[in-house]
């Protein structure tokens, strides 16, 4: 019988006609294939979506070959896998990235030349992914990135949300919030697995039924759902490795509500059903804040779910008990979002596979490790018993089981010190009984990190203080990185072909060490002159974009200063805003000859606000208010120019990036946990202005202070300025611009006042104190711009010393010091 399958196989194999090709013929005639049967147009007229369609499956059934040939390779070696959980990925358009990766992009660039078709226009059809919110979403598709290219053997999983981040839309200034039907047109990068689905249960209730001599805990759902995987190749780069990315989407259960179908009441039956679609269809779009909802509960528990089975499902396939259960897999908890997986390893271990007890803790400590992204307190998810207890009975009883014995153990080593223990307690007593996530998983999991080395040691010292007392093992220090192969080689090409030629080799895409090799070349006049080239060129295509978007010119050879990212007061754009209001006062008040000093400047400020984050919300408009004032103003001509970019997100970043000379990061030392948009604009030799906080510390280590703009208090010295308080005494500068805004010099003087408010008297984020040193930071900033040598020099020191900040570096570390496992290269 073997041999007969064999020589089946052997002729399906002649049949399929080997790989699939990629010469520039090749590729013509699958792109004009798939326009025909996959998109149904006519080849002889399609437009560039069409073509954009087509292209994008000619590169599916590449990926789709590839991920199938890495998981059969991985199957038979049967490695350690590791299984990432992340609520969000941030993913951002995949056409570029993934001919990159494949190392087929020119051939197929040729291949639409041939065809009538540009790649970079086509390429442009693509809507982002944008199933995250802001730095920890993108964080993780960055690492998936590296994973894939460094050949680990991973998977990621996820959510499928039917509407990912909002689409901000501006109107007269204010944000107003739209959903994003990114699935609407269709969605060529994934893979649906009808078949590959699970059911999760909600609800009901857990009874005690004695099975085989033994008491075993039997949960009883009130509502079942199915989930039903949808897979996402991520290929690495120069490997033919390409890893899974797998996200959940909710279906209704056909093993749900058989009686209600024999009621006779059909109609109504059937569309009760659809509600339990939501479950995967929103993503919630405040980053960090938590209101205790139930549909976030179920959206974690559906997920964390329906991705533990999957893997208990996947080891089964291969090994016959679970002896080696610990040494097969490794769970990374990307923030305490999924650490209800916990609990539910517990469950299926004990309660489904029957191991008892002891036998499955012992896995579990051995298996999970937890990532956490949060600096403050406020920031730590809790969930309230209450809801838990509704929702998810079986897994309340177990979390109550944990936090038992770990209380016993804790007793036994601290005694009976009553306040550590509640401070150490999983369980919060308090107005409203709740659970604490972070000590869940930091209980539960063998390693605990921070992301970057500040952050780390914060968590040492204040936050998670006991914990690193009693585990001090446990606690390591990680570095947060991005992908060069997204944030060099897919969104500034000119800067890519410009690395690779003065090094005389590609092999930094792979090996970001190289990089430092262009440090040698930081003077070389040559260098200069093209290293210019390349950002006028970017600049341009911003300024192109900016143009286009608002209708505003800007002169290119003015300095492009950016600030991007998620609007927090944190981070505080209005420190920024401010001091644009300062720079625009004093050139009002310049005369002539002072005017032809100033050096020119295009402020850029982008980012969207959490839908009920009002502050955050009024910065945007003071931003539009300000930009309305300045940019009309005759007396201030290509001086000054403010533009706020709407609906910041991947695809937009990967656009004002590489434009940019200067990029700000400015939040109040030991608020942002590390910071990634830095890595990205120093990696494109953008200068940073910043605070020494999150990642820029280490920046400075790797390039030097000498080489960027820094200011304002340091971690140690924000207690004693908090401590003053209103008798802090600030800049009149400051006063000066928090008048002018209050007279309404920008209108709007009453909807301000609230802004206004959070800075003078309170200040909690010190915008007072740090403005006289972020002033002199911007001086500073402004004589090198003159000195273009000295500035080019700078940049080039930047992109130089980036390397620290590879996702790929990161990615090494984990691998080796936390999850404990090894590259396994399918052969070419
Ligand atoms: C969201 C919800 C709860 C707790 C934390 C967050 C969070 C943190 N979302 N994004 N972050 C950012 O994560 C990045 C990647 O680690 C960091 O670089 C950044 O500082 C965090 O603010």
């Amino acid at each position: 019988e073997s041999a007969e399958k064999r020589t089946k196989a052997e002729r399906m194999f002649g049949l399929l006609d080997g790989f699939l090709k990629n010469d520039s013929i090749s590729l013509q005639k699958d792109i004009l294939h798939h326009v025909a049967y996959t998109v149904a147009r006519s080849p002889f007229s399609f437009d560039d979506f069409e073509a954009y369609q087509a292209l994008a499956h000619s590169v599916r059934d590449r990926l789709i070959e590839r991920c199938h040939d890495t998981q059969i390779y991985f199957n038979n070696k049967d490695p350690k896998r590791l299984y990432f959980l992340s609520l969000e990925y941030l993913m951002g358009r995949s056409l570029s990235n993934s001919v990159i990766n494949l190392g087929i992009r020119d051939q197929y660039a040729d291949a639409l030349n041939q065809l009538g078709f540009e790649f970079e226009v086509v390429a442009e059809q693509e809507g982002d992914a944008a199933l995250g919110n802001g730095g920890l979403a993108r964080l993780s598709a960055c690492q998936m990135d590296s994973l894939a290219t460094l050949d680990y053997p991973v998977w990621g999983y996820g959510l499928r949300y039917q509407y990912g981040l909002f689409r901000q839309v501006i109107v007269d200034g204010f944000q107003h919030e739209q959903p994003d039907y990114w699935l609407n047109f269709g969605n060529p990068w994934e893979i649906e697995r009808v078949h590959v689905s699970y059911t999760v249960k909600f609800y009901g209730t857990v009874k005690e039924e004695l099975r085989n001599g033994e008491n075993c805990k039997v949960w009883e759902p009130g509502e079942i759902v199915e989930a039903v995987a949808y897979d996402n190749p991520i290929p690495g780069y120069g490997t033919r490795n390409t890893i899974t990315l797998r996200l959940w989407a909710a279906k209704p259960s056909d093993q749900q509500d058989m009686e209600s179908y024999n009621t006779g009441d059909y109609i109504n039956a059937v569309l009760n059903r659809h509600g339990l679609e939501n479950i995967s269809s929103i993503l919630y779009p405040d980053d960090r804040s938590y209101q205790g909802k139930e549909l976030r509960l179920k959206q974690q528990y559906f997920f964390v779910s329906a991705s533990v089975q999957d893997i208990i499902r996947r080891f089964k396939d291969t090994h016959s008990n679970f002896d080696e259960f610990p040494e097969k897999v490794a769970l990374q908890l990307n923030d305490t979002h999924p650490s209800l997986a916990i609990a539910e390893v517990m469950r299926l271990l004990v309660d489904v596979e029957h191991l008892g007890w002891d036998r499955a803790w012992d896995m579990v400590c051995k298996i999970f490790s937890f990532t956490t992204h949060t600096v403050s307190r406020e920031g730590l998810e809790k969930i309230p018993v209450d809801l838990l207890s509704s929702l998810l009975p079986r897994h309340l009883q177990i979390i109550y089981d944990i936090n038992f014995n770990f209380m016993e153990e804790l007793k036994k080593r601290i005694g009976l010190d009553y306040d550590r223990l509640s401070r150490m307690s999983i369980i919060e007593e308090g107005a409203v009984k709740s659970i604490r996530m972070a000590n869940l998983a930091i209980v539960c999991s063998h390693t605990v990190n921070g992301v970057s080395r500040v952050h780390s040691e914060l968590l040492k010292t204040r936050l998670f203080k006991d914990f690193y007392e009693h585990w001090p093992h446990k606690f390591h220090y990680k570095t947060n990185g991005v992908t060069q192969r997204r944030w060099i080689v897919v969104s500034n090409p000119g800067l890519s072909s410009l690395i690779s030629k003065w090094l005389g080799t590609e092999a930094w895409i792979r090996n970001i060490d190289l990089l430092t090799v262009l440090q040698e070349h930081a003077s070389d006049p040559d260098l200069h002159r093209e290293w210019k080239m390349v950002k006028k060129v970017n600049k341009m295509r911003l300024a192109e974009y900016i143009e286009a978007m608002s209708g505003l010119k800007v002169s290119i050879d003015a300095m492009f200063d950016v600030q991007t990212k998620r609007i927090h007061e944190y981070k505080r754009q209005l420190l920024n805003i401010l001091g644009i209001i300062h720079r625009y006062d004093c050139i009002k008040n310049m005369d002539s000859k002072d005017r032809k000093r100033v050096v020119p400047r295009v402020c850029i400020i982008g980012g969207k606000a959490a839908p009920g984050y009002e502050i955050a919300k009024k910065i945007i408009k003071l931003c539009y208010a300000v930009a309305e004032k300045i940019n009309d103003d005759s007396d201030i001509g290509d001086l000054l120019k403010l533009v706020f970019i709407p609906d910041y997100n991947v695809s937009v970043a990967e656009l004002v990036i590489p434009g940019a000379d200067l990029s700000q990061h400015l939040s109040t030392a030991g608020h942002e946990a590390s910071g990634t948009g830095s890595m990205k604009f120093l990696m494109n030799g953008c200068l940073l202005l910043a605070t020494e906080d999150g990642s820029t510390i280490e920046i400075i280590e790797e390039i030097g202070a000498d080489n960027m703009f820094l200011f304002g208090a340091k971690l140690h010295e924000v207690p004693a300025l908090r401590e003053e308080g209103p008798s802090l005494k600030v800049p009149l500068q400051f006063s000066r611009v928090v008048r002018m805004i209050r007279e309404g010099h920008f209108g709007y003087e009453d909807y301000f006042k609230s802004l206004c408010d959070t800075i003078e008297g309170r200040d909690h984020y010190l915008l007072g104190a740090d403005f006289g040193s972020y002033l002199e930071a911007q001086a500073a900033a402004d004589k090198v711009f003159v000195d273009q040598e000295k500035w080019t020099r700078m940049s080039i020191l930047s992109t130089a010393g980036s390397g620290r900040f590879s996702s790929d570096k990161t990615i090494e570390d984990y691998a080796e010091k936390t999850w404990g496992i090894q590259p396994c290269r399918c052969p070419l």
